[in-house]
């Protein structure tokens, strides 16, 4: 079925360049919102709305008639708490009260791997196993994925929460045969996450079809994603990033972001 309006939250970023494209083939209308200015003249289809996520009226604004978000709108890598919680736990808030208060239907909601990334490298694990936040900003997704439950259940707003792994063209380096997912893989599953009908609130890994992967498929059959892509065919040639053997990075899920903090205070 066809999608009428919807929202691309971190429209600017790197992954919302990548998705906006494909997503005006999506639906009717495709607004488009950051912080950051947009690259490129608009389409037809397309609108710039560039709002502030931690303005509480602003994205309320932003929201009316609006169908269908996803929000990728976030501070995106590991960062001392106080700049992580405004885009991130306020941010979210907003996305989802003025969710709600528009009416709109459902959310995807950009969560992360670091949401588990302090479980050992090479243990499997299904979206239902407790959380192991690896960071402040993992600890940030989970309280994403914590208010999409609280929507679902409470006020009817459905969510399907992406716990993305690695985008990025190629897999960089040996973690990301786990954890990676090629771009058209992302736009398959977001576009499969807005359309699949009563997903309630949803939690899933989103991956390619790698060999290597830590995350258990639960979810892509009910939102009906089937992966095209793996990283196994650059597995000679991703190189490695050097850690010392014993040390967290090395380790755990979360790799590199288990080297970054603590911090000293502002
Ligand atoms: P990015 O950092 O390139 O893009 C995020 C965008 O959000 C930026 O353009 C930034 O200007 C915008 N933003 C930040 N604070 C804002 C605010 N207060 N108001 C409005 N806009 C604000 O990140 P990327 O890589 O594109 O990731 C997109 C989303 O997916 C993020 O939520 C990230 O946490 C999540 N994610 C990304 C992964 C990846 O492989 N790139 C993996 C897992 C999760
Ligand atoms: C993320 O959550 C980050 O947003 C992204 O920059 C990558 O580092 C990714 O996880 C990853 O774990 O590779």
């Amino acid at each position: 079925a066809g999608l009428d309006t919807v929202l691309l939250t971190g429209a600017a970023g790197t992954l919302g360049r990548m998705l906006r494209a494909p997503l005006g083939t999506a639906c009717r209308r495709l607004i488009l919102s950051d912080l950051r200015p947009l690259e490129g003249p608009l389409a037809d289809h397309e609108e710039d709305r560039p709002c502030d996520l931690t303005d509480r009226a602003a994205v309320q604004r932003l929201l009316q008639g609006v169908d269908a978000v996803v929000h990728l709108g976030a501070h995106s890598v590991e960062a001392p708490f106080e700049q992580m919680a405004r885009a991130n736990l306020d941010g979210v808030f907003h996305l989802y009260e003025a969710a709600r208060l528009a009416g709109t239907r459902r959310v995807v909601f950009a969560s992360s791997n670091h949401v588990t990334g302090c479980y050992p490298q090479g243990h499997p694990l299904d979206p239902t196993d407790p959380a192991r936040p690896d960071g402040y900003y993992g600890v940030t997704k989970l309280f994403g994925e914590g208010m999409a439950q609280l929507y679902w259940y409470r006020y009817g707003v459905e969510s399907v929460c992406l716990r993305i792994g690695t985008c990025l063209p190629e897999p960089p380096d040996r973690r990301a045969l786990s954890t990676w997912i090629s771009p058209r893989d992302l736009f398959s599953l977001v576009c499969a996450s807005l359309r699949a009908p009563e997903v309630g609130c949803l939690v899933t890994y989103a991956i390619s079809d790698n060999p290597a992967r830590w995350y258990s498929d639960t979810g892509w059959a009910q939102l009906g994603y089937q992966p095209q892509d793996s990283a196994e065919p650059w597995r000679d040639q991703v190189g490695d990033k050097v850690f010392p053997e014993d040390s967290l990075m090395a380790r755990l899920q979360g790799g590199s972001f288990l080297g970054i903090g603590p911090f000293d205070p502002p």
